[in-house]
């Protein structure tokens, strides 16, 4: 087999290349490969200096995370990295796209360090519940220091070239289309410079306050993940006056820790199976995608407006439709608030507000529709205003035109029924709100064409949507799932729990909310049949006494002028008069049955949903539940974590409280097989 590594000579300077494609991840072969050219280097008496780049898209984006878990062949890349910094002849890394993870730690034993301007360099194994494992937590404050380094590890998110040069881990940029002949004559200027510069022969000023403090304003968003700390903690090693040796082996020693822990591999889990989810497992990934110039939104509500903002970001011109003037006018003010509240914390700069309000079009008229490539109807959950509207676009959009509806449980199937184009209809389940969550549902009718599916599922990720598809069925994925964990929730109240004891139950479990929480958020009057003396469970008592959740700063619970919540007496109080005329028997509840009745029964859901074809895989239902409902990643996904539990414990739990259990998910669990 032909190495992925291959040595240039430019006079006195030895050029190695990597050519492995897609992202050059440091797999064995191109660790050999690099650590017989820095041999070829350094033995070659005519060799003053050496140059590693990259082809392709990007410089090294990392260890290869297909090799986690397998036996390590030799070079492991700490040695490797040690190998380019004990070179005696200078190393000089040219970077260009993004130097992540082992390929920013590449660049660390490099003695020296230039890339382009569009560059990006950084550490994301947290992402991974990893750390940077060879060598990366040692070097990395040496050179950049200890806040940055925690930023960069236990943060995860890569800096722009401009970033790292200021804080010294670029000596230089070079020119955007000149990397490779600009490395070289760097190469040539430092060739003769001794004693060469190596991070590890630097010491860091430790700085225990600002580890303390970083510790502090990260601990909401480092709840219930193991590896931040570790991060930190290696940091703190390489800054406490420990040796780098020392610092090395506690590295090693948290590296493994994590490798051989349940997050890790759930984390890693999720960062295949959001990949995978963009595949659609029967139409070819080289279909023909249908050009989207203009998309039309109907509906200028709190969805209709974030899901114009989805597309007004990425540049592409909206045509909103209402039927009022003042919802229209409405709508478009709280886009241009959204926008306006994004450039004051500098997300966004003023012309990017301008130039996204300038490329939507507001309009009352129906029919400036027709010019539209793609039309997103959200308006009401109500079949009948649905096909009204479906039979109308029909009626004036042009040929080729995708319909899509953003219903959240109707079928698309009776929808496209109402067109002569049913081919041309899918569904796009956005999750409120729309311009924040990451998830996007792709229904997928029994007509859906092809290239419909394919243009849509590709026109999410230019909107930076991770996009799954789903089948026609009740509720799609996300929310069929949602429903047993509803109906379980609100039986275990009648049973002797709280809805504290619930959420409590929930969060501890890494969920950003209870169910009852939500409710409270989403509003308990959704859904609501709006008659207050119709009064047949707790929800419409609640709703009927205008306990609407945190708008009406009363629902599930009592809340303060700022959203604060507390137990609420009065809700205690109808709980026990729907205990009693139900006849229930009140009991202790434990934790373990709340996770029992309302997360092992979102799994059978899961389970059914996958005998029924109505989702792709089980890694899909994961990446639903992940970036659609705030599951905790670092359990990765209900499927998942289905598995890790054990599944013979799963369907002991289910049949314990008299569930019916998805075949699937018994033999599954009966011959130690995957739901898959
Ligand atoms: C590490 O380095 C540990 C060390 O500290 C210590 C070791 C001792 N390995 O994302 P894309 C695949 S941990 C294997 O769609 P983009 C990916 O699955 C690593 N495969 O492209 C996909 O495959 P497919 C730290 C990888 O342009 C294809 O490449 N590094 C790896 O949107 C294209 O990927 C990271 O965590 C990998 N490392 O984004 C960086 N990376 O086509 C992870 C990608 O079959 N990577 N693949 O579905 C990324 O963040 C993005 O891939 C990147 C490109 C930004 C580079």
């Amino acid at each position: 087999m032909t190495s992925p590594i291959r040595t240039e000579r430019h006079d006195d300077i030895l050029v190695i290349v990597s050519d492995n494609p897609p992202v050059n991840a440091l797999g064995a072969a191109v660790r050999q490969g690099l650590e017989a050219a820095i041999r070829e280097g350094t033995a070659d008496e005519s060799v003053t200096a050496m140059v590693i780049r990259c082809d392709g898209r990007t410089f090294f984006a990392g260890a290869d995370i297909t090799e986690f878990g397998k036996p390590m062949q030799e070079p492991g890349l700490p040695t490797l990295v040690d190998i380019i910094e004990a070179s005696d002849k200078p190393v000089v890394a040219a970077i260009h796209g993004t130097a992540l993870g082992g390929g920013c730690e590449v660049t660390l034993g490099c003695h020296y360090r230039v890339a382009v301007p569009s560059a990006k360099i950084g550490t994301p194994e947290v992402k991974l519940g990893l750390l940077p494992g060879a060598g990366g937590t040692q070097r990395l404050p040496r050179i950049a220091g200890v806040k940055l380094a925690l930023e960069m590890t236990a943060k995860g998110d890569p800096i722009p070239a401009k970033l790292a040069a200021q804080a010294g881990l670029i000596d230089r940029i070079v020119g955007e289309d000149s990397l490779a002949a600009d490395a070289i004559a760097f190469a040539r200027e430092i060739a003769s410079v001794r004693p060469l510069p190596r991070a590890s022969e630097k010491t860091v000023q430790a700085d225990p306050d600002a580890i303390a403090a970083f510790k502090k304003d990260n601990a909401r968003r480092f709840r219930g993940f193991e590896a931040p700390l570790a991060n930190i903690a290696c940091i703190e090693k390489a800054s406490d006056g420990s040796s780098f040796a020392d610092g090395l082996a506690f590295e090693r020693q948290e590296f493994m820790r994590l490798m051989m822990g349940v997050q890790s591999a759930a984390q890693r889990h999720i960062f295949f199976a959001d990949r995978q989810a963009a595949k659609i497992d029967d139409v070819p990934a080289d279909t023909p995608l249908r050009p989207i110039r203009r998309v039309g939104v109907i509906g200028a509500g709190t969805m209709g407006g974030g899901i114009a903002m989805n597309f007004l970001s990425a540049g592409i011109p909206v045509t909103i439709v209402e039927m009022q003037q003042e919802a229209l006018d409405r709508g478009t003010s709280v886009v241009r608030k959204n926008y306006e509240a994004s450039a004051a914390k500098g997300r966004l700069k003023p012309e990017q507000v301008t130039a996204a309000m300038d490329a939507l079009t507001p309009t009352l008229n129906f029919d400036d529709l027709a010019d539209c490539d793609l039309i997103i109807e959200a308006v009401y959950e109500t079949m009948e205003v649905k096909k009204d509207i479906f039979t109308r676009l029909d009626a004036i959009c042009k040929a080729g035109a995708i319909l899509a509806s953003n219903t959240s449980y109707l079928n698309i199937d009776e929808i496209a029924a109402c067109t002569q184009r049913p081919e041309d209809v899918v569904g796009m389940h956005f999750f409120s709100p729309a311009n924040v969550m990451k998830l996007l549902e792709v229904v997928r009718g029994d007509k859906t064409a092809d290239d419909v599916l394919a243009t849509v599922m590709a026109l999410a990720k230019t909107i930076r949507k991770v996009a799954v598809v789903a089948g026609v069925t009740h509720g799609f994925i996300g929310n069929r799932m949602l429903m047993p964990r509803q109906v379980e929730a609100m039986k275990l109240l009648l049973e002797g729990a709280t809805p504290e004891q619930i959420d409590r139950v929930h969060v501890a479990f890494g969920m950003p909310m209870g169910p009852f929480q939500m409710s409270d958020l989403a509003g308990v009057d959704i859904g609501w049949h709006r008659d207050p003396t119709r009064i047949e469970s707790i929800r419409d008592a609640l709703a009927a006494e205008g306990r609407w959740g945190q708008k009406k700063q009363a629902g599930f619970y009592d809340y303060d002028e700022k959203r604060n919540p507390t137990p609420s007496p009065r809700v205690a109080e109808i709980i026990e008069d729907f205990r009693k005329s139900s006849g229930a028997t009140v009991r202790e509840i434990s934790d373990d049955e709340i996770i029992e009745r309302t997360l092992y029964t979102m799994v059978n859901e899961g389970a059914l949903i996958l005998e029924e074809g109505k989702a792709q895989r089980a890694s899909d239902i994961d990446v639903v539940w992940i970036y659609g409902y705030g599951w905790p990643v670092y359990r990765g996904g209900p499927m998942f974590w289905a598995q890790t539990e054990g599944l013979p414990k799963v369907v002991a739990g289910l049949e314990k409280h008299g569930f019916p259990v998805a075949a699937s998910l018994k033999d599954a669990a009966a011959s130690g097989g995957k739901i898959k």
